[in-house]
């Protein structure tokens, strides 16, 4: 492979002077709200790091990537970056316009001529780019549950970089970091894609591919958007400049790249590569279930552990970055050291804690060695993760109005204040309904609003440390499956079906109510005139026919207990 060409590579941005003019003119466009996705894509696509694109993917481009992973013109290129909007959006814009895109303050980042509006098949985009139409695969419940129905292509003119407040320093544009290696006269450079914190495993084998390439290295963690549920960036960069001290002065450099992860495994590897190609790099670590999404709904990995390899390796030559293979590395007790799994021979012990196993220790406060941590590492984590019986949770009760939730809900919440150390919120639907979302019917896109305002305000309690019971009808599954992710990046999320009978809910008519809805006099009645979508895997399910409240709500609690989120 020949050494990088360390020359600039093409941005698109205009000059300051053109910018603050256009900024001005386009203050009269019409203009797109983007994203946290899109923002990502617009600043890799403006800084070069997805060169060549030129703008989001007209329809024949677009076309193109999903059916072979290539653009119009035949470039290998394996990800989708289209501009998602809404039907009322797309209804206003025509070929031919220009549109600003701002970020989530107002603030006009590019402008995007429109060339082409075109409404993707979504089902045939997730067979083909992530594998299979399955919505357990976090990149196609994006696609069909958040991403708008119409897409818009065509070239962005940048006007300037999105903000970041955090780690500005450790943030380089591709052109930056090419400035640095050529400084440093750098020519053979190893990437290391990462977006999980970095233990001793980690560090052996980033420093060992790099020996092995005769190459500096370059961690390269995304702190843009990651796989739900991981932890957060701001803690992992904590962790990540500690364990830079690690390594020999002058071999390593570490920089953040804003970059929006789909967990597409295979295309995604090879999507990575160009990027570090970008960024000037001449080689990528590439290791087992690289950028894997984890199980399908039939519980089965979505993709083969080597597929990505295999489909860097063969595409490694237009990807013009070299593969190197990731060493699985273990501790050998009696030699204390680290040594490739596959050079260990028969007999000796052997010692690993898979991600998992550090997970329940760091949720139970158990003891991790040193042997296969940094102690600052893990007191970082420690710090973000404290014992899951000190950190907030949501209990989400779902079900048919007149179910038993609320009066679950309230025998709950006192039996958790009774234990005390941690204060309880309870968003009860009623309560709900008249403090925050008084304005709001009973349609479809109004209950997915209430809903998502109850995950919002649930999330945030379970940041801080609290325990939020909430009690709505949340019909929807693809709504309760957004708050669950809200929630899940800061605590646990409890889902709890109240697995009343619509018939006996109705028996009951505790408020009237029913006998109105089959009268007709209410419309849009949940499992009268209006859908109810059953939790198929909730973390529990209670009967409340013939068991009384105290009971239901003791089951909750047995639940949290056997989840570590409080002391028995
Ligand atoms: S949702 O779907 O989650 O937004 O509903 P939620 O906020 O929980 O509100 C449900 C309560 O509103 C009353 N109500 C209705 N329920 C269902 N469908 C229709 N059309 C409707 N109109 C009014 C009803 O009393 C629900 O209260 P609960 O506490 O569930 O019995």
């Amino acid at each position: 492979m020949s050494l990088p060409n360390l020359a600039p590579i093409p941005e698109l941005y205009v000059s300051y002077e053109s910018a603050q003019k256009l900024k001005h003119e386009a203050g009269t466009l019409a203009s797109w709200d983007l994203t946290p996705r899109q923002i990502c894509d617009l600043e890799l696509l403006m800084n070069g790091g997805f060169n060549p694109l030129k703008g989001f993917l007209t329809e024949a481009d677009y076309t193109g990537v999903v059916e072979n992973m290539r653009l119009a013109d035949g470039t290998l290129w394996p990800m989708p970056i289209t501009l998602d909007v809404s039907e009322a959006f797309a209804d206003q814009i025509e070929p031919g316009q220009d549109i600003a895109l701002r970020d989530q303050e107002g603030v006009i980042l590019a402008i995007l001529s429109v060339t082409d509006k075109y409404t993707p098949n979504k089902a045939r985009e997730a067979e083909m780019v992530f594998g299979a139409d399955d919505l357990a695969h976090p990149a196609v419940n994006y696609l069909h549950n958040q991403a708008g129905q119409v897409y818009l292509g065509g070239p962005v003119v940048g006007i300037q970089q999105p903000v970041h407040y955090d780690f500005k320093a450790r943030r380089d544009t591709p052109n930056e970091l090419r400035a640095f290696f050529r400084k440093m006269g750098w020519r053979r450079i190893v990437a290391f894609q990462t977006r999980n914190p970095l233990h001793r495993a980690h560090q052996e084998l980033t420093f060992r591919a790099a020996r092995e390439a005769q190459a500096n290295l370059l961690i390269h963690p995304v702190v843009g958007m990651t796989k739900p549920g991981d932890i957060d960036h701001f803690t992992r960069v904590r962790c990540y400049e500690a364990v830079l001290d690690q390594y020999p002065a002058t071999t390593t450099t570490m920089s953040l790249l804003n970059l929006a992860m789909r967990m597409a495994g295979p295309r995604e590897a090879v999507w990575h590569g160009i990027i570090r190609r970008n960024h000037g790099c001449t080689h990528m670590i590439v290791g087992r279930d690289h950028a894997g999404p984890g199980k399908n709904s039939a519980g089965q990995d979505f993709y083969d552990p080597y597929a990505a390899q295999e489909l860097f390796g063969k595409y490694q030559d237009e990807i013009g970055v070299e593969m190197v293979d990731f060493k699985q590395m273990v501790y050998v007790q009696e030699r204390a050291q680290y040594e490739p799994r596959d050079e260990v021979e028969a007999g000796a012990t052997i010692l690993d804690i898979s991600g998992t196993e550090l997970r329940r220790r760091l949720a139970e406060g158990l003891e991790i060695p040193d042997w296969f941590s940094f102690p600052t590492v893990v007191t970082e984590l420690r710090r973000t993760r404290p014992p899951r019986a000190a950190q907030g949770f949501t209990v989400f009760f779902t079900g048919f109005s007149g179910s038993g939730k609320s009066t679950i809900a309230n025998a709950l919440m006192v039996k958790l204040m009774e234990m005390g150390g941690r204060p309880v919120t309870l968003l009860d639907g009623d309560v709900v309904r008249k403090h925050l979302s008084s304005e709001l019917g009973f349609s479809k896109e109004h209950r997915d609003i209430n809903i998502k305002r109850i995950g919002y305000v649930a999330s945030e309690i379970t940041k801080n440390g609290g325990i939020a019971i909430c009690a709505p009808i949340a019909p929807y599954t693809a709504t309760r499956r957004a708050v669950r992710e809200m929630i899940e990046a800061y605590g646990a999320f409890v889902e709890v079906h109240v697995a009343t009978s619509i018939e006996e809910c109705e028996k009951r008519d505790r408020k009237g109510l029913y006998k109105l809805a089959r009268e007709g006099k209410i419309k849009e009645f949940t499992g009268i005139s209006d859908p109810y979508e059953v939790p198929e895997s909730p973390e529990l399910r209670v009967e409340t026919e013939n068991v009384d409240v105290d009971n239901c709500a003791h089951q909750v609690i047995l639940k949290l207990e056997s989840m570590g989120l409080i002391k028995g």
